[in-house]
């Protein structure tokens, strides 16, 4: 069983570098992320390092004299643990394990710990133990040996921690184990699936914390979970929603996140059959996040992965009323307008535009223009529905008749 205890927020510092394809800001923001993933697994970030270099170190990710630095920070300042936010190879993680002599974590292994405390049915869990076991079979080699055992906390935490001392052989029997739990599984909820009939099923993706779940709490009167930390939502909740007289699914599922871990997508595969079999996508995007942009790549990346790129998308920018532009002075000739000074009218105009009526603007939270979501999401999803339930169509009045 995962416990559940609040602990005293662990000390932690995060480590990132700037390269010639992540300059300082990126940086920043990807670090800003990594503070939010910290916070959320139930870390206290106390200070960051950042480096600049052309590739990180083969054998310790930053330079030896950066490195120095955090060692004597963290020996100062009581420090638990350290995360970097790229992945660390087995050898750079044994490495600085053995300078720092605390706890080392990459943003793989954060994020598969916020999975393994967020895990509530055994189905969830099944599949973040697949993970942590995949993650973990190449770095069984001397991880963490000097370390007092069953420390427990961040990255310590979840279905898979008992495995960390067994050997390659036990583990590579448990993934084949899980593999086939997984799979009886998967048939049964092949069979629920099938059984919904010919349903329009709608799914909503989008990144992490974009309010997924409160949009889903807002059209179909239901209560999932929504809190504003990372992952809130692990397993799929799907609901029957009725518009104008028109049932269709709605289901709300695990959110994304940029460099999700591939064992995590390989393993929630599964989870995700339900976005990989929906007739229609309503991707949600947080407007308000400066990084909106780049979080649609990375979930159109995702859908990609998981073959689901090419199906009918409708774009719903959430959480308009959160949205705020940086002031510009129109008179000013010298500092050129960014897109941060952009005002949402002026979203509109960029590549937006040539969404047309698949773009919406909502805020979930205050519900404003709800009905137009609704009525757009109607059109769709009548389309869909009338091409299976030919004799009923009539039942469906026009888009103009919905409340
Ligand atoms: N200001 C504002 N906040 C919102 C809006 N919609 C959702 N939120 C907040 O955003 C946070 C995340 O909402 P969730 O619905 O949990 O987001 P999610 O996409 O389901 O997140 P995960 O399940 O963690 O991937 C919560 O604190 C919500 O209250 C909105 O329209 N405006
Ligand atoms: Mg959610």
């Amino acid at each position: 069983m995962i416990e559940k205890k609040d602990i005293a927020l662990e000390r932690v510092v995060l480590i990132g570098i700037i390269t010639q394809d992540q300059n300082e800001e990126k940086s920043k923001e990807y670090l800003d992320e990594l503070e939010f993933l910290t916070y959320t697994a139930g870390g206290e970030v106390i200070k960051r390092f950042t480096q600049k270099m052309n590739m990180p170190n083969p054998k310790t990710f930053i330079g030896s004299g950066k490195m120095d630095e955090v060692m004597h920070f963290v020996k100062d300042n009581d420090i638990g643990t350290v995360i970097f936010d790229d992945e660390l190879s087995p050898a750079q993680e044994r490495n600085i394990s053995k300078i720092l002599n605390c706890k080392i974590l990459d943003r793989t292994n954060l994020i598969l710990d916020i999975f393994a405390q967020r895990a509530q049915t055994s189905y969830a869990r099944t599949q973040v133990e697949l993970a942590q076991c995949e993650y973990l079979l190449p770095r069984l080699k001397g991880m963490w040996t000097h370390l007092e055992r069953q420390k427990g906390g961040i990255g310590m935490r979840g279905p898979g921690e008992t495995e960390i001392e067994t050997d390659r052989r036990i583990v590579r029997d448990k993934i084949s184990l899980l593999k086939s739990k997984i799979k009886a599984i998967d048939k049964q909820m092949a069979v629920q699936r099938g059984n919904r009939g010919k349903l329009v099923r709608v799914a909503l993706v989008g990144y992490t914390n974009v309010g997924k779940s409160t949009l889903m709490n807002v059209i179909s009167k239901s209560e999932v979970f929504a809190e504003n930390k990372l992952f809130a939502t692990l397993d799929t909740t799907v609901r029957k929603v009725v518009i104008g007289n028109l049932p269709f699914l709605v289901s709300d599922t695990v959110g994304f996140i940029r460099k999700l871990p591939t064992q995590l997508v390989e393993s929630f595969k599964s989870t995700l059959d339900e976005v990989r079999e929906a007739d229609l996508l309503l991707h949600v995007v947080d407007i308000s996040h400066s990084n909106f942009e780049e979080h649609i790549d990375s979930v159109n990346q995702i859908l990609d992965e998981i073959e689901s790129k090419g199906k009918p998308t409708i774009m719903v920018f959430n959480k308009i009323d959160a949205y705020e532009s940086e002031p510009y002075d129109e008179d000013d000739l010298i500092v050129e307008k960014t897109k941060a000074n952009y005002t949402i009218e002026e979203w509109k105009k960029t590549w937006m535009a040539k969404l047309g009526d698949n773009a919406l603007f909502i805020s979930a939270l205050n519900k404003e223009n709800l009905n137009e979501f609704r009525k757009r999401i109607y059109k769709e999803v009548r389309e869909i529905h009338v091409t299976r339930f030919p004799y009923n169509h009539f039942l469906y009045p026009d888009v103009e008749e919905i409340e």
